[in-house]
């Protein structure tokens, strides 16, 4: 479902003033605002398509009702999405939980929805029905050739629904890994890794990137093949220009600097794109700038230094998605959430004088470096991100205007109450 234009516009003028206001009050100490804004309009992030419905744990689900039972629903979901904040104009595709099998029938939808097809991503981390061989001790590291086999093939199979839609990258996750000391030789298992990964780079067409995602545990508990961004990053150098490292914000160790992470592999020209999420522990999956706000902000911050250094499109050159899965919160209330916490932290990260930071550098002046920061931080740029909405004709408040209009409830009208989202 779609809002009404007129329902839109309605919400729009009851909070107009209240919003001049407030952004008038803003935009004064601003100088740049206008194009802050035009970056902000142009900047869109992805939604994963196994974000719509209710995640879980390894110990329960908790469906919400009203979820989307298919790939189209899916859409719908995010073309809603879209409606409200203008930002989030793209899906990500997991195969095979969302297999396009009228190809031509999703694009016409995604046009409808004026959504793009972002990364598509692989499944090589469950077993499915049919299947000939199992993943149970691993995918591309397999001491197997013939599961080795089946998992490149799948790869290449993700990349031509990829082609049919219009997608530009490919996502490759490995749960490929060991839980138990002596299970794997962790040098086969590396060369496998990098001879699978080869035959799928093949397979790329010339305008695709491959994107290598790393994560440092879980499923396996002792060891990962693809376990933090220096073995990514050895992958994605040995692989060739189209191959990049893929950051998740919660595949690390705690209090890992990502920041720093971030702004080296930018500089190796080997940044691909993010898979925004936060967490207190390990891969959390929780809400976007819930946890840590700052730190998303100081990644943000190296993003917008180093992308300005080597003159790239901020909107364009890196793959922005987000990766979440939601337990106890609406998934829809949730991505409003997400996406408004990414451009808070983009926007604060577009405030900080650089020129200034650049001088208290090469003085060592470490109380005005840390200060230049956190004014940029500290200031409540929300007006701008509400302002930068309303201007491409979305809703100064979504979350706001999705309550009210009481889109979850109408989806359970029609949807159901116990759909399950593929894929969960
Ligand atoms: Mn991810």
């Amino acid at each position: 479902m779609l809002i009404e234009k007129k329902t839109l516009a309605e919400h729009n003028d009851s909070l107009l003033l209240q919003h001049t206001r407030r952004f008038a009050y803003t935009a004064e100490t601003i100088p740049n605002v206008k194009e802050i804004i035009t970056k902000l309009k142009a900047f869109q992030i992805a939604i994963p398509s196994w974000a719509l419905g209710t995640g879980g744990t390894r110990f329960g689900r908790f469906g919400g009702g009203g979820e989307p039972r298919s790939l189209e629903e899916k859409m719908e979901d995010v073309g809603l999405l879209h409606q409200l904040n203008r930002s989030s104009g793209a899906i990500s595709l997991h195969i095979p939980w969302d297999i396009p099998s009228d190809a031509a029938k999703i694009r016409s939808l995604a046009a409808q929805y004026d959504l793009r097809f972002d990364a598509v991503n692989s499944n090589t981390f469950q077993d499915q029905p049919g299947q000939s061989h199992s993943y149970k001790f691993g995918s591309l590291q397999h001491v197997d050739r013939s599961v080795r086999k089946q998992a490149v093939d799948h790869n290449i199979e993700v990349i031509k629904h990829g082609i049919e839609l219009g997608s530009k990258s490919l996502t490759v996750w490995l749960s490929d890994g060991s839980c138990f000391p002596g299970q794997l030789n962790f040098r086969k298992a590396f060369e496998n890794t990098l001879a699978g990964l080869q035959e799928i780079y093949a397979a790329l067409p010339a305008d695709w990137k491959v994107f290598v995602e790393y994560k440092a545990f879980e499923p396996n508990f002792y060891s990962m093949t693809v376990g933090d961004w220096g073995q990514s990053y050895l992958y994605a150098n040995k692989l060739g220009d189209k191959a990049y490292t893929l950051v998740d914000l919660g595949h690390h160790l705690p209090n890992a600097n990502i920041q720093q992470i971030v702004a080296l592999l930018l500089n190796e020209k080997k940044l691909g794109g993010f898979h925004f999420n936060d967490s207190k522990y390990g891969d959390d999956d929780l809400t976007v700038g819930s946890i840590d706000p700052y730190q998303l902000f100081l990644i943000f911050n190296e993003l917008v230094e180093g992308m300005d250094a080597r003159g790239m499109n901020h909107a364009n050159d890196l793959g922005w998605m987000i990766d979440a899965s939601h337990n106890v919160k609406d998934p829809l209330e949730d991505l409003i959430q997400s996406v408004e916490a990414i451009k808070i932290a983009y926007t604060q990260a577009l405030l900080v004088d650089t020129k200034a930071l650049v001088q208290a550098q090469e003085n060592n002046d470490v109380v005005k470096a840390q200060e230049i920061l956190q004014q940029a931080y500290r200031t409540d740029v929300r007006p701008i991100v509400a302002e930068a909405r309303l201007q491409a004709g979305a809703a100064i408040d979504p979350l706001q205007l999705f309550r009210k209009e009481k889109v979850r409830e109408q989806l359970v009208k029609v949807r159901g109450e116990k759909t399950v989202a593929t894929g969960l």
